[in-house]
């Protein structure tokens, strides 16, 4: 009797996985804790991240455009907590910048790991295209390019038996083909797959398998407010693909969603994590006064679930800042940063624009002392002498002392694009010694505050508060500017606000540099 009933309740269970097309996997996660998840899971300028489960260990990757070194890696075990490990192009020789700015260089990239080893795959726009490189170590050190045939944007890898399949969009076209994973050689024609469910710029595929159907999520509508994702499902790799009915399966540009200080939500990749649930990595903005961003597209999680044989992201439902999810168990909270770099180690989070001239930089005892090039950060200057981090929470403060030991020019940026940026800066002429705080917005070029100094050395601090930033000037309430003023709306580019100290010209130090969130 007892085995009847057992099977019995075997049939049952098994029959509502098979009414509601979920896996005995999932459900392990649904049988987890409820927790409160904490979004963006990596927060600043973080666009269009891919993200690998290996093991116990997540690892994700953001695009960067015109920076150095180039894409970040992070890794985490329990997905709220992300710590940059390495950046995956971190040699000239990966990444030439010739001529990029923060709309060219290097757009999203893909992480994928088979057989031991890790795939980044990602376009250099305006610097010979699509590319793939190899580690056996994520934090490092990846392979010299591997440059790759076909055309179109944000490449993805599939791998399957043996066989290495590539998708990205050349002429609006989500295009698969063959490629030998060791010299990138094309070994079949590009096959058309699709071409999305006509928004615009259809970009950022996936290929994923799951029980029996080959899944394509893409992304459509353009990077800003009309962002989606949508998918397509196929039994054969190559096609006919059919569109998910309920597309799009996320967006925010919806009636639920419109008021959401949270938008552009798409660019995403779909991952099973250790306890075998589904959820997927995606970039969206905060908005801050009104319809402006200036941090950049963040790294955004959510859950996703299978229904009637389609992904669902997060129920169908909007997402948050803090969301209540279920995890197999409960993630630290995370905590604000409180960082004092004195520069005797260059961490991995510090980037220049373009590639940095060396003997421009050097620290010592806690100094950094950087010698200017003439460079800023106006249309023709792409070497600037600077070291640049993301601001990674719309409050928080940031500073330094500067001295400027010659004549020239020497501070803190906020820099978004070559069309917007800010410095906050002492500017020394023989005995004259100032204090500025200068804009630059497209053709306008604003000295928006100028004061005497006593000697060429000042404190400057920045405290920013979401809708705009406040100078201190050696403590002092100095000057204060809207955010909006360096938002993507207004400078344009791919990219997020990133801070730190610069010398335009002349030689300057620094006493370190301060960052609290
Ligand atoms: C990226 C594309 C996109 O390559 O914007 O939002 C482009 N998505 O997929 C630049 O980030």
């Amino acid at each position: 009797m007892d085995s009847i009933k057992r099977i019995v309740t075997l049939l049952a269970g098994l029959a509502a996985l098979i009414a509601c097309g979920t896996s005995p996997a999932q459900d392990a996660a649904v049988s987890g804790v409820e927790v409160e998840l904490h979004n963006p899971i990596i927060s600043g300028f973080s666009p269009d991240p891919s993200v690998v489960t290996v093991g116990e260990d997540y690892y994700i990757i953001n695009s960067t455009f015109h920076y150095f070194p180039g894409v970040p890696v992070y890794h985490s075990r329990d997905l709220q907590n992300w710590e940059q490990i390495g950046n995956v192009l971190d040699r000239p020789s990966q990444l030439p910048l010739v001529e990029a700015n923060a709309s060219l260089g290097i757009y999203a990239p893909t992480i994928r790991y088979n057989d031991g080893t890790f795939y980044m795959i990602t376009t250099n726009v305006g610097n010979k295209g699509n590319f793939m490189v190899t580690a056996t170590n994520p934090a490092g050190p990846w392979s010299e390019p591997i440059w790759l045939e076909q055309q179109g944007i944000d490449p993805s890898l599939y791998f399957e038996e043996g066989k290495c399949y590539m998708v990205s969009n050349p002429d609006a076209t989500i295009t698969l083909c063959e490629i030998d994973p060791v010299t990138g050689a094309t070994l079949s024609p590009g096959k058309a797959l699709w071409r999305g469910t006509g928004g615009r710029f259809p970009e950022g595929p996936h290929i994923y398998k799951h029980e029996g159907w080959y899944y394509l999520l893409i992304s459509e509508g353009g990077t800003e407010l009309a962002h989606k994702l949508t998918v397509a499902r196929s039994r054969n790799i190559y096609g006919p693909y059919e569109a998910n009915p309920a597309n799009p399966i996320f967006t925010h540009c919806s009636l639920i969603a419109q008021e959401s200080n949270i938008q552009g939500t798409g660019h995403g990749d779909l991952f099973q994590a250790v306890d075998g649930s589904w959820w997927i990595v995606f970039l969206a903005y905060r908005r801050y006064g009104g319809d402006f961003h200036h941090l950049g597209r963040e790294t955004f999680l959510a859950p996703v679930t299978w229904e009637k044989g389609w992904p669902v992201v997060n129920g169908g439902q909007p997402i948050a800042e803090t969301m209540k999810v279920r995890m197999s168990a409960v993630p630290e909270a995370p905590k604000p940063a409180q960082m004092h770099y004195d520069f005797s180690v260059i961490g991995p989070e510090w980037m220049h624009i373009q590639h940095p001239v060396a003997e421009n930089y050097t620290a010592q005892d806690g100094v950094l002392t950087l010698t200017g090039n003439g460079d800023g950060f106006d249309w023709g200057s792409w070497h600037p002498t600077a070291l640049l981090r993301r601001q990674k929470a719309p409050e928080c403060r940031f500073g330094t002392k500067v001295t400027l030991l010659t004549d020239g020019e020497a501070g803190l940026t906020i820099y978004q694009t070559h069309n917007g940026h800010l410095e906050f800066f002492v500017r020394r002429e023989g005995k004259r010694y100032q204090a500025v705080l200068r804009i630059r917005l497209h053709s306008i070029l604003h000295e928006q505050s100028v004061v005497t100094l006593p000697s060429p050395s000042a404190r400057l601090d920045v405290q920013a508060f979401g809708d705009h930033y406040e100078f201190l000037l050696d403590g002092q309430p100095f000057a204060a500017m809207d955010s909006k003023l360096l938002s993507t709306e207004m400078a344009g580019g791919f990219t997020g606000v990133t801070i730190g100290p610069y010398c335009r010209t002349g030689k300057a130090t620094f006493q370190g540099f301060d960052y609290q969130e």
